[in-house]
């Protein structure tokens, strides 16, 4: 049997795996977002789904500091001794630190701090009860030991690999194989000469002696619709076999420019017979792979349609940074999401009233059921798809002069148009089309016939033209210049991928 990759599509990066009995755990970046730091799980390595967030308290995750790509950075997950542990490095807060739970749902602990700079960190649980940190600063890889109880260091940091010469080495992961230590990091960057790169040694501290078979796993010139493939993590399956779970993009159109971010693969791993780990076929990786042999479950289909009926947003749903409370709400009008726009912009660095999910497929159809009366003077409601405060396409109903207008506004770096057209009073629904090159935008008013607004490329939106390490993320959105805005009562949201 056949599983496809990405097996985590859309903008879930850096992802970092452990297993308990036959459960398999997987976390991913989540950078400006809030909650952060998604959990998903599965049995089979190739069905998951989300089962929460790790990061789900402002006490956890403050972010009022992130700019675009800032936050939270690459997390590990790791199981020891009945506790789950996941590191990760808030780039705009504390820095390194982990959180525990002796459940995958939670709840998490409040953040224990590791007192070192660097980021990327990895915990290794030794047999003699020794832990040690893994981290990278300065373009190397280092480690210390730690008290697992405190986060407090026992030793020195000391460097113990410098990688094989590709820049950035980072990512890194020990594992204990046969009585060996394996370093696992990734090099060349995580655009398009990624790759990952593996050393061994006697002893945790090295010296790490490198695999000749370098690197393990990199698509870098390679004429494949899978690119910048690196940081990897290694899980050995309850049935013995080994994967690598590792990100990857999907770039479309030429030359290459990818939008939904960088995704979450999966590939079998295979020992040489001199005892390296080569990941896909001599660490080059396809779209369609052989399954692992562990009994297939496939977790309920998720509703294309929202209605904002239950008393918490679903996992999929994220805020931009810590959400201001009286900025959105489920109670305030049962069976609608209502935002409130506040002074926040969805150009500026801070927390909108705004809540979306990741684009997670190159072609999809996403509708919105909106009600909203505008009642000051510029304030404005609608979707928008989202790379960063410089890079948005947004489609919103907005009082402009005193009109009722829709506007369509695509926002490119220095460069913006604005198009506008008469709203008819009541619900208006919101419609975007995606495509793999494309987004088109349109409304259909209540009892009127739809009307289309315009489209924009998504290669505007790409890292490659946008920057950052983030991926689009389609979202409903208010804002108010003058603050707490007229309510958008938003009573459904349909996402329909197309295959
Ligand atoms: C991540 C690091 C990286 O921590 O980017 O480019 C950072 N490589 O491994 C964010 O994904």
């Amino acid at each position: 049997m056949q599983y496809s990759n990405p097996v985590i599509p859309g903008f879930y990066p850096d992802p970092s795996i452990c297993r308990v009995g036959d459960d398999y755990y997987l976390v991913t970046s989540s950078f400006e977002y809030f909650p952060g730091v998604p959990l998903f799980h599965s049995k089979d390595l190739v069905n998951w789904r989300q089962i929460g967030h790790c990061l789900m308290t402002e006490r956890q995750l403050p972010l009022a500091n992130a700019g675009s790509s800032g936050g939270i950075y690459a997390p590990t997950i790791r199981h020891h001794d009945g506790w789950f542990y996941v590191v990760t490095t808030n780039v705009s807060g504390i820095g390194n630190f982990y959180v525990r739970s002796e459940q995958p749902e939670g709840p998490w602990s409040d953040p224990v701090p590791v007192m070192q700079e660097g980021i990327d960190p990895s915990l290794f649980f030794d047999e003699d009860g020794r832990v040690y940190f893994q981290y990278a600063c300065y373009g190397s890889i280092y480690q210390c030991e730690i008290d697992i109880s405190t986060g407090s260091m026992l030793t020195e940091s000391t460097l113990i690999w410098e990688g094989t010469g590709g820049a950035y080495p980072e990512a890194p992961h020990l594992y204990k194989v046969n009585g060996l230590y394996y370093l696992m990091i990734s090099e060349g960057g995580t655009e398009y000469g990624h790759m990952a790169t593996i050393a061994r040694s006697d002893s945790p501290y090295g010296p790490y002696s490198p695999c000749p078979h370098n690197p393990i796993l990199s698509h870098r010139s390679l004429n494949s619709s899978i690119h910048a493939t690196g940081h990897a993590d290694l899980v050995q399956a309850h049935d013995g076999s080994w994967w690598a779970v590792f990100l990857g993009i999907r770039p479309v159109s030429y030359p290459f420019r990818h939008h939904l971010g960088r995704e979450t693969f999966l590939a079998p791993v295979s020992w040489t017979a001199d005892g390296w780990p080569i990941i896909g076929e001599g660490g080059r990786i396809e779209p369609l792979m052989e399954a692992p042999k562990l009994p297939e479950v496939r977790w309920p289909l998720k509703a294309t349609r929202d209605d904002f009926d239950e008393p918490t947003m679903g996992f999929d749903w994220i805020f931009m940074r810590n959400p201001a409370p009286e900025s959105w709400s489920l109670h305030e009008s049962p069976g609608n999401l209502v935002l409130r726009g506040n002074k926040t912009s969805l150009d500026d660095a801070g927390a909108p009233a705004f809540v979306g999910r990741r684009l997670c497929h190159l072609s999809c159809s996403i509708a919105a059921l909106l009600n909203y009366e505008p009642e000051r003077d510029g304030e404005e409601a609608g979707l928008t798809v989202y790379m960063n405060a410089r890079y948005h396409y947004d489609l919103a109903v907005k009082l402009k002069e005193g009109r009722k207008v829709i506007v369509f506004r695509r926002t490119v770096g220095s460069l913006r148009t604005e198009s506008v057209l008469d709203c008819p009073a009541g619900s208006v629904i919101l419609k975007l089309e995606a495509r793999p090159e494309w987004f088109a935008f349109s409304v259909q008013p209540d009892q009127s016939d739809e009307l289309e607004l315009g489209s924009g490329e998504s290669h505007l939106l790409s890292t490659e033209v946008a920057g950052g390490f983030t991926g689009v993320i389609v979202a409903m959105y208010a804002l108010c210049e003058t603050g707490h805005g007229s309510p958008a009562r938003f009573d459904w949201f349909d996402y329909n991928p197309v295959f």
